[in-house]
């Protein structure tokens, strides 16, 4: 038995994500994890929520809320949508968990004990009213460039000009509304990310198989002479993992925390403690997964992300890892993504433009959203989502092909047999043929899946509930029956036994529906078609009660797809 360890980029906690967020990271990790787990790995899965940063402050203060109590609630939010879209994460945690605030510190003081931290003197605007340092996205003022009265520390809105807080005429704290604004001296810490310059070459190096999305954006940005500068990892802000070397007090840093990309990834490891503490687990049991002298280095460690987190994720946290000096097991696998753009734009959350994963649920059942999507994902390029292609991929591949097939063969087994497997005749040529070609692409799609290729994998489970509907319809068993009762009989039986083969195929795509399907076969043996197809197929033997399924996927009509396009196109509230 293999191990797998998945984590999914974490989501930030301010507000709800839109599915170009859910096909860029948690979707597909949990497509793989479902996999792995139905070859019978053992898996572990982990994700978070990612709560530190000035957005997690600003949408906490726009809610009218104390910062934890916001992330808090809005944990809680994320945990109940992503049970909704039967995200099967093994723990859902949180990287203000005290398991994270200890973890991020011990690497703190390990990186400082290394040498690969050093102190910076920067000139920084504080506010004496506040009582604190404001950063960029606390002070706003007038743009020099435009004029525009309300352009932020970066950046301004109106001309989209980059900007230094210093820029701006009549600068103001966006917290009290204070102009009295000084420009103080303050320590910050940065990462000598420079110095591991080589060392993240090699690692980078030795990973020929990872996607090209993901080597070119690390080696785009490691040898792009600005991309492996030292970096900034503390931030005067209220909310986060205050600044300690290991659980000692780091002299000059008082009332600092560490900059949320530095603590973020840390939560993967840190999660995987909190999953241990909730199951009532010692400490090793989380270890085996995360440290290599302690037995994970037999995991096989997998991460999903979006292109924008790769990075973070190929740079930034191995050079935490690696300067930690410690065994912690390193990512061995990068699974990202491009964006999916909705509907000639792009999906935008500060623009509320696109459909959120709320709002999904709210219209369809995770399964009409989870096939489209991971069928679509964006992995060779961007991709988009438009009303009529999702319509006609529901309406086609889940409705037509895979939903017909079963409500035909269940249908009409129970009008002339009733409803339990007949028994009686034998296969032939033709079973024979359908069996190969189904074992031939079974075994591409276990490759694909295995290689997380996932629109391939998509299009072979496709390709697979096709050959069931072929053979449905040039065996005919309702033509059969009329002549030779007992090969209708054989033909209906291998039909309901497709029907456990294709609930089997397709959980990790529409577990939903596949439990249905189990459930209408009466069965829950649902154990990887490994070895001889044809003996795996009979399996439900003939005497073996079942029920019709209610129906598995009901069709996208026009009506409802113009009135979605409406609702969706304006501005959610
Ligand atoms: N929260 C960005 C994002 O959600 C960030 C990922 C962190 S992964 C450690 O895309
Ligand atoms: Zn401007």
């Amino acid at each position: 038995m293999a191990r797998h360890l998945i984590t999914s980029a974490i989501p930030y906690i301010n507000g709800i994500k839109h599915l170009g967020n859910l096909v860029g990271s948690q979707l597909p990790a949990d497509l793989y994890a479902r996999y792995q787990r139905g070859r019978g790995n053992e898996v572990l899965f982990l994700c978070a929520t990612d709560e530190h940063g000035t957005p997690a402050e600003l949408a906490a203060a726009k809610a009218g809320k104390p910062v934890a109590e916001y992330c808090a609630e809005m944990h809680a939010v994320q945990a109940t949508i992503a049970r909704g879209f039967r995200l099967s994460f093994d723990h859902f945690g949180r990287s203000s968990s005290p398991q994270n605030h200890a973890l991020t510190q011990h690497f703190a003081g390990r990186l400082a004990d290394a040498g690969l931290i050093r102190e910076v003197s920067e000139t920084q605007v504080y506010s004496p009213t506040d009582g604190r340092f404001l950063p960029d996205r606390y002070i706003e003022g007038t743009c020099p460039n435009c004029g525009f009265e309300s352009a932020r520390g970066d950046q301004c809105d109106n001309c989209t000009k980059q900007l230094d807080p210093v820029d701006l005429i009549n600068p103001r704290s966006t917290i009290s509304g204070a102009t009295d604004l000084e420009q103080r001296e303050t320590k910050h810490l940065y990462l000598c990310q420079s110095q591991m310059r080589q060392q993240l070459q090699d690692w980078i190096d030795s990973k020929a198989d990872w996607p090209i999305l993901t080597t070119s954006i690390a080696k785009k940005w490691l040898n792009d002479g600005d991309g492996l500068q030292d970096r900034g990892i503390t931030r005067d802000l209220d909310w986060g993992i205050p600044v300690k070397r290991g659980d000692q007090d780091w002299p000059g840093m008082e009332g600092k925390v560490f900059y949320v990309w530095f603590d973020a990834p840390i939560e993967y490891i840190a999660c995987g403690a909190e999953w241990a503490e909730a199951q009532g687990q010692d400490a090793q049991s989380w270890e085996r997964w995360w440290r290599t002298d302690k037995g994970a280095d037999n995991v096989t460690y997998t991460q999903f992300m979006g292109k924008d987190n790769v990075p973070f994720h190929t740079l930034s946290f191995p050079a935490t890892i690696l300067g930690s000096g410690e065994p912690w097991k390193l990512v061995d696998y990068i699974k990202s993504f491009n964006y999916l753009n909705y509907d000639g734009g792009q999906f935008s959350t500060s623009r509320g433009r696109g459909v959120f994963m709320d709002q999904a649920l709210e219209i369809l059942p995770a399964d009409y959203w989870r096939w489209w999507l991971l069928s679509h994902a964006p992995e060779s390029s961007d991709a988009e989502f438009t009303w009529e292609n999702f319509q006609t991929s529901v309406n086609k591949d889940l409705a037509d092909v895979l939903g017909n097939f079963v409500s035909r063969i269940t249908k009409f087994c129970r009008s002339k047999f009733g409803e339990v497997v007949p028994e009686g005749g034998e296969i032939g040529a033709q079973e024979t043929a359908l069996i190969d070609a189904l074992t031939t692409r079974l075994h591409a799609y276990q490759t694909f899946m295995d290689d997380m290729e996932v629109r391939k994998s998509a299009q072979e489970l496709r390709a697979i509930w096709v050959l069931g509907n072929e053979y449905l319809q040039s065996a005919a068993p309702w033509v059969t029956i009329k002549e030779d009762p007992e090969r209708a009989a054989m033909q209906t039986r291998l039909g309901l036994n497709l029907i456990r083969l294709y609930a089997v195929l397709s959980t990790p795509f529409i577990p939903d529906a596949s439990a249905a399907m189990l459930a209408g076969l009466q069965t829950d043996d649902a154990d990887w078609p490994e070895g001889d197809l044809g003996a795996w197929l009979s399996a439900l033997p003939a005497g073996h009660a079942f029920t019709v399924p209610d129906v598995l996927f009901t069709k996208i009509t026009d009506e409802q797809r113009e009135d979605w396009q409406t609702r969706f196109a304006g501005i959610r509230t």
